[in-house]
């Protein structure tokens, strides 16, 4: 079976663990199967900062399945030290909020040189991937840069356009924004494989990431939404938002941002069914057990969506194929 996961960072990461195990390869590193999981990985997320290339969802997917994330983080490496970002504090270095650890910048180094040297960024990630074997093709969504910018007033009480990870991590997400935007994404070509593994599909999966900033920044690169909508393969969503809350990061101040409840319901809607709008990409839509949502056009069933471990994630990944009218 060829299994297509549209996914961002954390979450999009820990339901591919569930993905892999349910497929009979380990969750963590590679391993042999007759099934195929290709992840088509957001890089709106990325930035550069102290001339390197930082690209956190593809990184965090990397180590995730490669076995080397830092668990209780979610992002960047286990065992890291913060020497060179303490070094840069003393120099006074703009970007003191974003936490580079000494072992993840290596993973920038490389990156940074193979893409000054000319190489496109899917190549890199295939050379990054090279070490740590994650069991899952991680295609970035683009090899063209897009990064999300988001208009805020700042607390000087001016208004502009910040890159995504300042928002996140520095403000954490608390300053209203007036608007998301993934710069680049018009212009933007989806990458290498992607539109070919998106066509051959038996299955495509919308990972419960942030609807906005991960899911919706993959959908917004030119030609990405129309082949999903066009594949032969059904397509089926996990929603993020549980309770009216997200699960984990802060999804509720990008959905409010474009004016989207923070709801299963409305995050369903949002997506929108393949059938009866022009822009809608489901077939069906999962919401967390006790719930409910109208959803015109698409079959809705409420299944546990916690990804508390493992197990727990293969299930989730499991009601999704059912969805798909796929069995095992
Ligand atoms: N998230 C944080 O909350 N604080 C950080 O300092 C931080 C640094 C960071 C460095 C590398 C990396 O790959 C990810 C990092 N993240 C950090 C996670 C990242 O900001 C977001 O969770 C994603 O971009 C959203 O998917």
């Amino acid at each position: 079976m060829k299994v297509v996961v549209v996914v961002g960072g954390v979450g999009g990461a820990r339901f591919l663990l569930g993905v892999k195990a349910l497929l009979g390869l380990p969750p963590i590193g590679p391993g042999e199967s007759e099934h195929e999981v290709t992840a088509v990985v957001n890089t709106g997320d990325d930035l550069w900062m102290h001339g390197l290339r930082i690209c956190p969802d593809l990184d965090t997917c990397m180590y995730t399945l490669g076995g080397g994330i830092d668990p209780v983080r979610g992002w960047g490496l286990k065992d890291e030290t913060w020497t060179v970002k303490n070094e840069l504090a003393a120099y006074g270095a703009d970007g003191e909020w974003f936490g580079l650890g000494d072992r993840d910048t290596a993973t920038h180094l490389v990156r940074s040189r193979m893409l000054r040297a000319g190489y496109p960024l899917s190549d890199v990630t295939a050379a990054l991937c090279h070490r740590w074997q994650p069991g899952v093709k991680l295609l970035p969504m683009t090899d063209d840069r897009v990064e999300t910018h988001v208009v805020v007033d700042t607390p000087e009480g001016e208004r502009k356009a910040i890159h995504f990870q300042e928002w996140w991590i520095r403000y954490k997400a608390e300053l209203p924004a007036h608007s998301i935007v993934p710069v680049g994404a018009e212009e933007a070509k989806p990458g290498p494989g992607v539109l070919d593994a998106i066509a051959g599909a038996d299955v495509i999966l919308l990972a419960p990431s942030n609807p906005v900033v991960s899911v919706g920044t993959v959908l917004a690169v030119p030609g990405m939404r129309e082949a999903i909508r066009k594949t032969a393969a059904p397509v089926v969503g996990l929603s993020p938002i549980i309770g009216g809350k997200a699960v984990r990061g802060m999804a509720d101040a990008c959905l409010s941002a474009i004016g989207v409840e923070t709801s299963a319901a409305a995050v369903g809607q949002y997506y929108g069914s393949r059938q009866c709008s022009d822009e809608g990409v489901l077939d069906a839509w999962l919401v967390h057990t006790g719930e409910s949502a109208e959803v015109p056009n698409v079959a809705v069933r409420a299944v546990p969506l916690l990804m508390t471990d493992v197990g727990a994630t293969a299930e989730m990944a499991r009601a999704a194929l059912e969805m798909a009218g796929l069995t095992l």
